[in-house]
């Protein structure tokens, strides 16, 4: 069973999956204004680059719609949506895709909500085709393994939840089972936020097997020989290859180089950022330090609960993303297909888009 992360409803507002209590209850929200979009991206109701582009694509659809034809407060709640998130540059991307659409004609809500539909609609084709690719890797690693089993490594969640319709990291994986191919995933746990959990959700109902893993263990799986292929996501590739991540990414890379694992990072065209010349341009978001001074799960009665487990008062520090560096990344999966994480590599891959830029 196969999930989008939001879709519209008859009342021509977006209907979320809140992913703050997944996997341990699947409740539904309806966003009924632009303020609500800006709101579930920022507190993660809804989270992963891809589908927080594409949600506030329709954000901005609601913005055009709450505006009266006034431009003025429609650029006000496009910026207030844009900035909710700093690190992921797909939410940019599709703000301003939206803005400078909306802006060539008189403020039609019809055509802003198409715009923002096609959106979605990209979404799916480009992660079907990053499936395709990596699933093509992945056939060359099984034909020379002697037993039949590929294992993945992954961090975070970069599947149908993080992009429609078949994810960015998870995508090789979906199309490799499809195939009938024998797959095993390593779950990072992905603290603080544990994404790791909807990582292993996704997988379940995909009918996939994998283990959970806590996020230090990578390091000894690869050193063992029990990691084939690691593929992660991106909230933002500079123009270099420079791929920022979920906190945690960085040292799996590290690790996969020491250990010869071939290390892939998957993305759509919306998570690079061609006028950023290197990952030192990136902004790293930080978040709350409650994300580590606490752990929510849910009791036997099934309430959902958070405890605290440090003491009160104690100092934290909590970037939610860290830069690995081209120089430990094996390649690029895009819709267009497999480049090294180089300038001059990416350039020619999109040279369309570099020319204007
Ligand atoms: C999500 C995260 C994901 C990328 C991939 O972070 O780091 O790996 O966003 O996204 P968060 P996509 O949970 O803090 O949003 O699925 O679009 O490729």
């Amino acid at each position: 069973m196969r999930y989008r992360a939001f879709w519209m409803n008859s009342n021509g507002n977006p209907e979320v999956i809140d992913q703050r209590l997944l996997p341990h209850k699947r409740q539904i929200l309806e966003l009924k204004n632009s303020e609500e979009v800006e709101a579930a991206i920022r507190n993660m109701t809804v989270r992963g680059a891809g589908t927080i582009g594409s949600l506030a694509a329709i954000g901005v659809y609601l913005a055009v719609r709450e505006s009266s034809g006034n431009i003025d407060a429609v650029e006000r709640k496009a910026k207030m949506i844009r900035d909710a998130r700093p690190t992921a540059v797909n939410l940019m991307w599709a703000v301003d895709r939206m803005l400078s659409r909306i802006r060539t004609k008189e403020l039609d809500a019809g055509i802003a909500l198409e715009e923002a539909i096609q959106i979605s609609r990209e979404d799916v084709e480009r992660t079907s085709k990053i499936g395709q690719y990596g699933y093509s890797l992945m056939q060359k690693i099984m034909a020379e393994k002697r037993d039949n089993v590929i294992n993945v490594l992954t961090h975070c969640n970069a599947g149908w939840l993080g992009i429609a319709d078949s994810g960015s990291a998870l995508a090789p994986v979906y199309e490799a089972h499809r195939n009938g191919m024998n797959v095993h995933v390593w779950v990072d746990e992905t603290r603080p936020r544990n994404q790791g959990a909807l990582t292993s959700w996704e997988l379940t109902q995909e009918g996939i097997s994998h283990t959970v893993v806590v996020d230090n263990a990578g390091g000894l799986l690869m050193m063992q020989g029990k990691v084939d292929i690691a593929f992660v996501g991106a909230d933002r590739v500079a123009a270099n290859g420079d791929t920022a991540n979920k906190i945690g990414t960085y040292l799996k890379a590290l690790a996969a180089k020491e250990h010869n694992v071939p290390f892939y990072v998957c993305l759509p065209e919306s998570t690079f950022d061609f006028a950023t010349p290197d990952g030192s341009g990136i902004e790293i978001e930080d978040r709350s330090g409650s994300e580590v001074l606490e752990v929510s799960g849910i009791r036997s009665n099934g309430d959902t609960d958070s405890v605290r487990i440090y003491p009160e008062g104690t100092s934290v520090k909590n970037p939610a993303f860290d830069i690995t560096p081209a120089k430990f990344i094996t390649g690029l999966i895009s819709e267009r297909g497999i480049c090294n994480a180089d300038t001059d590599e990416i350039s020619k891959l999109f040279s369309d888009i570099t020319a204007n830029s």
